[in-house]
């Protein structure tokens, strides 16, 4: 099925890809015994369940607009072409990481993956409550070895720079993140939301922080001049599907090369929202143990990212920077260690300042996160955004001065006590 772009339904996906072999083998050749769900619940795309006699599979498919805001927000189908070759990267650098990919068609900007049949949301899952043992783990391994490999640590300085180029070209995808993740949060921009009027003067605080405003727009320059690795680009815990046992990174359709901090930051900001939303959940009692389970989380991703990285460090810098022949081949071990702590210093402080900037703007802008978005009771919603805010400022702005992540899940156990908005 290639040719004229066409948005599928429904009604016409096993019409128009009842021919395509990937998929037929997958699921089974009838077509006219295919059932099809569509249960895409992001921002942008459509995504279908596909199931027949054989099997199922995922058909995802990218929209001209922006699925949140409707035909008004045009936006590339190339974002498919992006994700494709993302999780391609993915999956040879980070294996078994992400869905296996069965074909990618790309006038109609579809991919057709594995259907995680076992797997929800990991999002989902923390405002359940439930306690998953493994995703640090899976989390800090994935970040480390995608955000290591795709770097100039790693590879061959011609393939990083074609590869640059190529990402270089998802333009409007990094337009969405600079605006909606550094810039709109921080004035009164056209699409912005947040609960009203109980955080009205929060905001307003906020708005007024110049310490904070320099703070965002420094990050924004970070953003978008430091073309240091591919990025996910969107690693939220909305992009992330989970089993109690396995962990599955998918959605990386913002991908292109900026700084190492940036993946790192905005997931741990995503467990540190669920950290504060958790108070919003305890209809069937206190999720103490969860609050807990989440700050531990975010201590130990960031201890595997931290261990995985020097690792392959020391057994993996074949790229061009940091080279061996300054170093170890000059039996001076140590000044690579010293070299190696003086970039995960860098990758903490900036880390902090990203994650500082995505609990703003998922309590501010317009894309809101379901950990806060599903608590009904609006004061009690508003209580729960309130410390988020004051957390996510406090590392923002703070960050050259917290020197580990002990202090900050201390700051969060403490704003999380406090019971004034
Ligand atoms: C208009 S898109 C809004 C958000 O959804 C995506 O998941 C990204 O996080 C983006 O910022
Ligand atoms: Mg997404």
């Amino acid at each position: 099925m290639t040719g004229k772009f066409e948005a599928l339904s429904v009604e016409t996906l096993p019409k128009r890809l009842g021919e395509n072999a990937a998929l037929s083998e997958r699921i089974g050749k009838d077509s006219s015994r295919w059932t099809v769900r569509e249960v895409g619940d992001g921002n942008l795309n459509l995504v279908f369940i596909v199931e027949g006699d054989k099997g199922a599979a995922v058909v995802k498919q990218a929209l001209p607009y922006v699925r949140l805001v409707g035909d008004s927000w045009p936006l590339p189908l190339k974002r498919s072409f992006f994700e494709y070759h993302a999780l391609t990267r993915q999956e040879r650098r980070a294996p078994g990481s992400v869905p296996a990919i069965y074909h990618f068609d790309e006038d109609q900007a579809l991919i057709v993956m594995e259907y995680l049949s076992s797997h929800v949301i990991l999002r989902r899952a923390l405002i359940d409550g439930r306690e998953l043992p493994n995703i640090a783990r899976d989390i800090g391994l994935f970040m480390a070895r995608t955000l290591f490999r795709g770097s100039d640590l790693s590879m061959v300085t011609k393939e990083r720079k074609a590869d640059l180029a190529l990402f270089a070209d998802n333009v409007e995808l990094c337009d969405i993140t600079e605006n909606l993740v550094f810039s709109d949060p921080y004035f009164g921009a056209k699409m912005n939301r947040h609960t009203s009027p109980q955080l009205d003067g929060l905001v307003a605080e906020l708005r007024a922080d110049r310490d904070l405003k320099v703070e965002a727009q420094r990050l924004k320059h970070l953003f978008a001049a430091n073309a240091e690795t591919l990025l996910h680009g969107d690693l939220h815990s909305g992009s992330i599907m989970v089993t109690d046992t396995e962990t599955r990174m998918i959605d990386p359709e913002f991908a292109f090369y900026g700084p190492i901090a940036f993946d790192v930051g905005m997931l741990l900001a995503n467990f540190w929202m669920a950290f504060f939303s958790q108070r919003g959940h305890e209809e069937k009692g206190s999720r103490d143990s969860m609050r807990a389970y989440l700050l531990n989380v975010t201590a130990e991703t960031w201890a595997i990212f931290r261990a995985e990285f020097s690792q392959l460090w020391r057994t993996e810098r074949t790229g061009m920077l940091y080279h061996r022949s300054l170093f170890e081949d000059q039996g001076d071990r140590l000044a690579a260690e010293q070299a190696l702590d003086h970039v995960l210093s860098g990758i903490w402080t900036d880390l902090l300042g990203f994650a500082g900037i995505e609990v703003h703007r998922r309590i501010l802008g317009l894309a809101h996160n379901a950990d806060f978005e599903t608590i009904a009771d609006e004061n009690l919603r508003a209580r729960c955004e309130a410390k988020a805010l004051r957390f996510g400022r406090h590392i923002a702005v703070n960050r050259r001065q917290i020197h580990s992540i002990d202090e900050v899940n201390n700051l969060a156990a403490l704003i999380e006590q406090e019971s004034r908005i």
